[in-house]
């Protein structure tokens, strides 16, 4: 009789951890088959009143079922156990390969970075970096460069005119004379910044660009020392052999004056839509400083001389990253900014 009641007390109490499905239940089936008022513990109570033989019997069955329900129920906390460990592994694992959370980054457009690199090359060579508005006077933009209203050089740079009479600057040469007006001889300047342009849009040609001027006057400066600077700026910029080209070219305010072209590094000279199959594309205009726009700056053609270029810091970019259209630099498009 109670052999059978301790059998069927262990087979439900088996059953009972077996379908435990929280701590919490698997706790109640303990308390259930081996708590102090549990199955067990009342089946043991009648065993007093049993004969000798009989109460070892049943004490050796007791104690069976009792080794088999703690076994259960221990197999059964290291799942659970296990389960919990799994599922905070689970939950606390970490990518160390994805890219850390909170804000993403940016890093300098192409074009500053260039400019930063001039602007460290030159300062360590003695030139001051300046400065100049972008909303300029038809005096500082074109009069004071030795290009009179009439002139037909005026026409070389389709111009953004503003009411008033004002313009957007078609060039940095208008803070050559504002650095020649303000810090007088001698004088070693560069100015970088944005320039604008009425002119149609190409692979080549922007309406809105950057470009760095460059002025260095003294007593005895040559077209040997203008050529010696040129030389220096593109090697440190372009950090590999490029070839050059100087040919003749006019600007109203250097005499003798000069354009300078790289061989186009898009294509390798063969020729593209970037350098119009030319093989070659514009980089600078240069040259010894005409005595007329010394003079309108106060300052002594007899004493003094100079040298001036004017860079185009968007093509060099263009050049030097190679990149095969201009208007890429302006898009504000990441898919282009993040290449950098
Ligand atoms: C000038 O602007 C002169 N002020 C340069 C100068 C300064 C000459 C001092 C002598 C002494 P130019 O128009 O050629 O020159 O422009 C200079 C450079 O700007 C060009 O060589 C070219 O690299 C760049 N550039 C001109 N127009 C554009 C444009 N639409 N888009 C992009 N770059 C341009």
């Amino acid at each position: 009789m109670l052999d059978e009641s301790i059998r069927e007390l262990e087979s439900r109490c088996l059953a009972r951890i077996a379908s435990a499905a929280t701590p919490e239940e698997l706790e109640a089936a303990r308390v259930e088959a081996l708590g102090r008022k549990g199955g067990l513990a009342q089946t043991g109570k009648d065993m007093g009143k049993l004969a000798p033989e009989e109460r070892k019997r049943i004490g050796q069955s007791l104690n069976s079922a009792r080794e088999k329900l703690e076994q259960a129920l221990e197999a059964k906390k290291g799942q659970f156990a296990e389960a919990a460990l799994r599922g905070r592994l689970d939950a606390e694992w970490i990518d160390l390969t994805l890219p850390p959370p909170g804000p993403h980054r940016g890093h300098l457009h192409p074009i500053t970075r260039i400019q930063r690199e001039f602007e460290e090359l030159f300062a360590s060579l003695g030139f001051t970096v300046l400065d100049g508005p972008e909303v300029e006077t038809e005096y500082y933009n074109f009069d004071a460069l030795n290009i009179p209203a009439s002139h037909p050089a005026r026409d070389m740079q389709d111009t953004f005119w503003l009411h008033g009479g004002n313009l957007l600057r078609t060039h940095t040469s208008p803070v050559q004379v504002r650095g020649m007006e303000r810090l007088g001889p001698p004088l070693r300047m560069i100015a970088p910044g944005r320039t604008f342009r009425n002119e149609s849009v190409d692979a080549s040609h922007e309406h809105t660009f950057y470009q760095l001027e460059g002025m260095m006057i003294d007593r005895q400066v040559s077209v040997a020392n203008l050529i010696h600077f040129m030389k220096a700026m593109l090697t440190a910029v372009f950090r590999r052999e490029v070839i050059v080209r100087l040919r003749p070219g006019f600007f109203p305010f250097v005499e003798p004056g000069f354009e300078l072209d790289v061989q186009c590094l898009l294509c390798g000279g063969s020729g593209c839509p970037v350098c119009k199959q030319s093989g070659w594309v514009e980089q600078l205009g240069c040259g010894l400083v005409h005595p007329n726009v010394l003079r309108t700056s106060g300052i002594d053609p007899e004493e003094w001389n100079g040298f001036a270029f004017g860079l185009g810091l968007t093509r060099l970019a263009m050049m030097r990253y190679e990149i095969d259209d201009i208007r890429w630099l302006q898009s504000g498009d990441l898919r282009f900014l993040e290449q950098f």
